[in-house]
C-alpha cells in the first residue's frame, strides 16, 4: 500500500484543520495539533495521529469542553494554577508555562497545577518547554483505572505517566517520559490493531491470570513496571497529582467517564527547578557536573533517554513524516467528515 510523506508543517496544518472541523476552538485545535504532530515527528506512535480519533470521540460524547477558556491564577506563592474549565490540558499548560518559569526563576522552585482537564498526551513536549528555558522539569498525572497494583488483580491505578528533563546547554536536553505501567495503554491498542500478541508480563485478564492477548489485556488490567517499585511510584502520582491537587484519582476519573475508550478527565502537576539556585554557594557548575554524568553513561555504550526521539526528529525535519495508507485514510475521513465520521 502507498505511503504518504508530509512535512512537519503540512501534518500540523492538516491535524489543526481536522480538529477545527471536529468542533474544537482554534486555541485547542492548535495546541492538540502541536503535540500530536510532535509525537509523529519524534516517532512516538502511541501518542501521534492515532490519538486524533479518540480526542474527537471524547468531544462527540460530550465529555470535554471543545472551546473551554482556561483561566490562570497567580499569587506571590510558588504555586501557579490553571483551571482548564473541562477542556483539553494542552492549552492550559501553554497558558501556565510562562508564569511557572517566572516563579521558578524567582524562587528556585515552583509548581504548575492544572485542574479539571482532559489529558491524552505525552509529557515530553511539556518538559521540553521547561528545559528550553534552562529549567529542570518534572511532570506527572493520573489517567483512568487500567493498572492493577503489584500483588492485586484488578485495574485501580492509571498508566500514570512520569517525565523528567534536565537542560543541556548547546545540546538536546536529557528527558525521560514513561508510563508507570509496563507499557502505555496506547501500545496495547496498537498491538490489538496490528493483530500482534503482547510480550509476556504486560497484563492480566479479567480473572487476574497473565495474558498476551491485547483484547483480554484491555478488558483486564495492565501491570506496573518494575513490580512493587513501579506500583509505589504510580500510587505516589495518584496522591500528588490527584489527591493533593484536589482533583480526580484514576479510579474517580473512570467513574466519571464510564469507559476507557475516551480521553480521561483529571488534573496534572508540573514542577520546575532552577538548578543554579539550588547549587548556589556550593561551588561547581551543576550544568558542567551533569555533563560529566551524561558522558559517563554514554561512555559505557549506553544511550540517553530521548536520544532515539531526537534522531527521529532530525530525520522528520529533513525528510518529512511518512504515514501509512491506513493512517492517511483515517486523516482523510476525519478531515472531510468531522465528528460525523468518528467511529
Ligand atoms: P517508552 O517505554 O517508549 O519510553 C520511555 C522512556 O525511556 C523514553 O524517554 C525513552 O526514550 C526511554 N528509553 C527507552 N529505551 C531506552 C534505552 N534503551 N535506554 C535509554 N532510554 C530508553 O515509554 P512508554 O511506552 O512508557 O510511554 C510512552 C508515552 O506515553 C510517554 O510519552 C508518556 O507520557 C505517554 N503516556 C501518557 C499517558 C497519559 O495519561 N497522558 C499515560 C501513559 C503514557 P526514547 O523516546 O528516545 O526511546
Ligand atoms: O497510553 O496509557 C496511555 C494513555 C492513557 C491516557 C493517555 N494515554
Amino acid at each position: 500500500m502507498t505511503e504518504t510523506t508530509l512535512t512537519v508543517q503540512e501534518l500540523q496544518a492538516l491535524v489543526t484543520e481536522i480538529f477545527q472541523h471536529g468542533g474544537l476552538s482554534p486555541l485547542h485545535a492548535g495546541a492538540l495539533a502541536r503535540v500530536i504532530t510532535a509525537g509523529e515527528r519524534d516517532a512516538c506512535k502511541s501518542h501521534g495521529v492515532y490519538r486524533i480519533e479518540g480526542c474527537l470521540r471524547t468531544v462527540k460524547a460530550d465529555k470535554v469542553v471543545p472551546d473551554a477558556e482556561p483561566t490562570l491564577t497567580i499569587d506571590d506563592s510558588a504555586i501557579v494554577r490553571v483551571d482548564a474549565g473541562g477542556g483539553f490540558s494542552n492549552a492550559a499548560f501553554e497558558m501556565g508555562v510562562p508564569a511557572l518559569a517566572e516563579r521558578a526563576q524567582a524562587l528556585g522552585v515552583a509548581a504548575l497545577v492544572i485542574n479539571d482537564c482532559t489529558h491524552f498526551s505525552a509529557l515530553w513536549p511539556e518538559i521540553e518547554m521547561l528545559t528550553d528555558r534552562g529549567l529542570v522539569g518534572m511532570a506527572m498525572c493520573p489517567s483512568y483505572s487500567s493498572v492493577a497494583p503489584t500483588g492485586g488483580t484488578k485495574a485501580l491505578m492509571g498508566t500514570n505517566p512520569f517525565a523528567f528533563g534536565w537542560p543541556r546547554p548547546g545540546g538536546d536536553p536529557y528527558v525521560f517520559d514513561f508510563a508507570t505501567s509496563v507499557a502505555a495503554r496506547g501500545e496495547i491498542e496498537l498491538h490489538r490493531r496490528a493483530g500482534k500478541s503482547l510480550p509476556e508480563g504486560w497484563a492480566v485478564d479479567t480473572d487476574g491470570n497473565p495474558t498476551t492477548d491485547p483484547e483480554a489485556a484491555l478488558a483486564g488490567a495492565m501491570l506496573p513496571f518494575g513490580g512493587h517499585k513501579g506500583s509505589a511510584i504510580s500510587a505516589m502520582i495518584e496522591l500528588l497529582a490527584g489527591v493533593m491537587i484536589g482533583d480526580l484519582t484514576s479510579e474517580e476519573s473512570l467513574a466519571v467517564l464510564g469507559t476507557t475508550t475516551l480521553a480521561p478527565r483529571h488534573g496534572e502537576l508540573i514542577l520546575a527547578f532552577d538548578p543554579a539556585r539550588f547549587a548556589a554557594g556550593r561551588g561547581g557548575d551543576p550544568m558542567a557536573r551533569a555533563e560529566t554524568l551524561f558522558e559517563a553513561i554514554l561512555g559505557q555504550g549506553a544511550r540517553l533517554p530521548s536520544q532515539r526521539r531526537f534522531v527521529a526528529r532530525a530525520k522528520a525535519q529533513a525528510d518529512g513524516i511518512t504515514l501509512s495508507a491506513d493512517e492517511m485514510a483515517i486523516l482523510n475521513r476525519l478531515q472531510s467528515g468531522g465528528l460525523d465520521a468518528v467511529e
